[in-house]
């Protein structure tokens, strides 16, 4: 069937896009964007316990408290879903969102083209493919002197027609570098702010997927997740002293398909294993979700033509699973922000109507085992133990 051949992975291969990320160091804007984070605060009925914030205030008439503007980091927020919530959370005035993005211009751009409102929004250079890069951005965002409300761990990359490797600075493979790697040490660096933030409800929210679910029909489509016993990424991921393969399963054979959805299972197991160990004793919500198809983004840039072609249509008419990038970004600020999501350890997900569920996970991309196991060889990788 000619969709189908359309929509499988195919062995054409694009040329990558080019990196041109430029670095933010001037510390004057840093502040300004200050300024605008503590003097912007919004009414707000605070059900919680009584915060001491900077710009608030209580009345002891209405028992109202004036709670300050939440701050959200939001990786990859210069296109697709990362721009759509960027949007959404900006708009109600009250989150002032770091958009931390490997390309400072194509963010700048985006943020003005979606017309989100001049200092609603700060854009800090990340870029997820060099653990310095990580490292760098913890300390520019400190340096910037913003609290940390919440975190959304949303850059994604997807190397859907590529048969061989690309590797991150710290030499391993990409797709599982950035999605997952980066992302790794960025929590990890980023839990220590969350935990000092007096924001009445706390999230770091790591987006999953459908296709790392292998107990849903669009997670049997060939190339199928699974993360094995690890031993690829035991092994190094190709990385410096790596046993060879760049596939967290140890396959010989490099798949780009399957290496995204192996760092989306990452992604969700990473999630529950943040919730186990910090959830108790911090209070912070972890949560991850399947926004839905949002067919048009640029995560399917690499993809051949007549994928990107049909497969909007196949996903509105077909499997009916499409959302608009909007609704995504809508639902993905819902995560971030709805007091009636504050539960953790939770994959979101949307019915028909666009009503919030917490959905099951795939046996595997809910292992406490696996989990386990990613989260220390994931440290060693990053330089955390
Ligand atoms: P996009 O490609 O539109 O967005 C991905 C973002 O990640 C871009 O802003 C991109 O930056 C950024 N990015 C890529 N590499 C790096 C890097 N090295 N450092 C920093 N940022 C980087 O894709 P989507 O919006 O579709 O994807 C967003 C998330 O949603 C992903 O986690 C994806 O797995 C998830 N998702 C998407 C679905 C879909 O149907 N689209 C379905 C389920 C989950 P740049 O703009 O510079 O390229
Ligand atoms: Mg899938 C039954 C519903 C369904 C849903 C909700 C998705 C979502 N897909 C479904 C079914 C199918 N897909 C079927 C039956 C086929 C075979 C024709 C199919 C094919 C297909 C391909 C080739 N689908 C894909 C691809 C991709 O390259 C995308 C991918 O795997 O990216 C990793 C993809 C996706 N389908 C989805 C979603 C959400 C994606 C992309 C994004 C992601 O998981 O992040």
């Amino acid at each position: 069937m000619a969709l189908q051949a359309a929509l499988l992975p195919s062995t054409l291969s694009v040329p990558k896009k080019g990196n041109l990320a430029t670095v933010v160091k001037d510390t004057a804007f840093l502040s300004v964007s200050q300024k605008k984070v503590s003097s912007l605060s919004v009414r707000a009925q605070v059900a919680t316990a009584p915060v001491a914030t900077p710009g608030s205030s209580t009345s002891s008439v209405d028992k109202k408290k004036t709670l300050r503007q939440g701050v959200v980091v939001i990786t990859g927020a210069s296109s697709g879903l990362g721009l759509a919530a960027a949007k959404a959370l900006a708009e109600t005035g009250k989150w002032h969102v770091v958009m931390a993005c490997r390309d400072f211009l194509k963010a700048a751009k985006a943020a003005k083209s979606a017309g989100m409102a001049e200092g609603s929004y700060t854009i800090l250079h990340l870029d997820l493919a060099s653990l310095d890069s990580v490292r760098q951005f913890v300390d520019n965002f400190r340096r910037a002197g913003m609290p940390l409300d919440a975190l959304v761990c949303n850059a994604a990359i997807y190397r859907p027609t590529a048969r061989t490797p690309t590797f991150t600075a710290d030499g391993y493979e990409m797709s599982v570098g950035v999605n997952h790697l980066g992302h790794f040490l960025l929590s990890r660096l980023l839990l220590d702010d969350l935990k000092k933030s007096d924001y009445p409800s706390r999230r770091l929210v790591i987006l999953g997927s459908i296709t790392g679910n292998t107990n849903t029909l669009a997670g049997n489509v060939p190339p199928k997740a699974g993360l094995g016993d690890l031993r690829g990424l035991a092994g190094g991921l190709s990385g410096p002293n790596s046993n060879g393969s760049a596939m967290i399963d140890g396959a010989e054979e490099f798949d780009g398909a399957k290496a995204y959805k192996d760092s989306k299972i990452c992604n969700m197991l990473t999630m529950q294993e943040l919730h186990r160990r910090f959830h108790e004793d911090t209070g912070i919500t972890f949560a991850s979700l399947y926004p839905g198809c949002i067919a048009t983004t640029g995560l399917f840039r690499e993809h051949i033509p007549l994928f990107r072609m049909l497969f909007p249509p196949f996903q509105k008419f077909v499997t009916k699973g499409f959302v608009s990038e909007a609704e995504s970004g809508k639902r993905l600020a819902q995560v971030v922000s709805d007091p009636s999501l504050t539960k953790s350890g939770v994959y979101w997900s949307w019915n028909k109507d666009s009503a919030s569920f917490e959905n099951q996970l795939s046996q595997e991309a809910s292992d406490p085992e696996k989990a386990r196991k990613l989260w220390e060889i994931s440290e060693k990788l990053v330089g955390l133990a």
